[in-house]
């Protein structure tokens, strides 16, 4: 399977359930993969700023309860494992860290290509919801401001130029307020690659809106987290 050619596709939009393998006991991850099913989700991603999980557990488990593909989407570098179908792999070029703009990747790189995950090249940008998230603070890195959609653009366009594979433009985890429908649209205007959108997405109206303003694929995982029957809520938007 090529994850990257179904999404570069575009026959229709994408979901995509964020599992933070932290925040799920056993039976709620169930849940939550059983729910995946049920709704015919398109991803499932796994990872958070910060997982102190074995990571390859929860993966395994998910797996062998669905065939939807699995995507790592790390904090880290010790977030991988074979058992994954592929990797978002990450360059947060909204930062100015060299560690996770460059520094992480140089470390994971040989082991993921033993691995023979498929690994996505994705240019990741935080941008500012009011409120400090665990990306920021873990990465050490500052958000685009969120009334700066030229930045964002700028940002956006640097990184398909370089080569990225996608855009994931990222409100953070829990998000007061998800990514701006200016900043969507801009984004999709000015550039050619796919556009995730996650942070703070809670219901099927924020997803009809953000997929209406340019997303190919949204990423929701506080709200699943709180209540893992929205999933088919979620879907019924794409
Ligand atoms: C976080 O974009 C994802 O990296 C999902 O955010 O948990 O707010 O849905 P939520």
């Amino acid at each position: 399977m090529n994850i990257y050619k179904e999404i570069l596709s575009r026959d229709k939009k994408r979901v995509a359930i964020l599992i933070d393998p932290d925040n799920n006991s056993p039976e709620s991850l169930d849940r939550i993969v059983h729910n995946c099913n049920e709704s015919h989700v398109d991803y499932i991603f796994v990872g958070g700023s910060l997982v102190v999980t074995n990571i390859a557990e929860t993966i395994g488990r998910i797996k062998e309860q669905t065939s939807i593909p699995v995507l790592i989407f790390p904090g880290n570098v010790i977030q991988i494992s074979e058992l994954a179908d592929g990797i978002l792999y990450l360059s947060l070029i909204s930062g100015r860290n060299p560690e996770y703009l460059i520094g992480q990747h140089v470390v994971s790189a040989p082991g993921l290509k033993k691995s023979g995950i498929e690994v996505i090249p994705t240019a990741y940008i935080l941008i500012e919801n009011g409120k400090t998230t665990s990306v920021e603070y873990m990465s050490n890195t500052i958000p685009i401001p969120a009334d700066k959609p030229e930045i964002v653009v700028a940002t956006a366009l640097a990184g398909e130029m370089l080569g990225m594979k996608l855009i994931y433009l990222e409100a953070g985890s829990g998000a007061a307020k998800s990514v701006s429908l200016k900043i969507i649209s801009e984004v999709k205007a000015n550039t050619g690659i796919p556009i995730l959108v996650g942070g703070g997405i809670r219901s099927r109206e924020d997803a009809v809106m953000i997929f209406s303003h340019g997303a190919d694929l949204i990423v929701v995982g506080s709200a699943v987290e709180e209540n893992p029957d929205i999933i088919q809520e979620i879907c019924d938007a794409r």
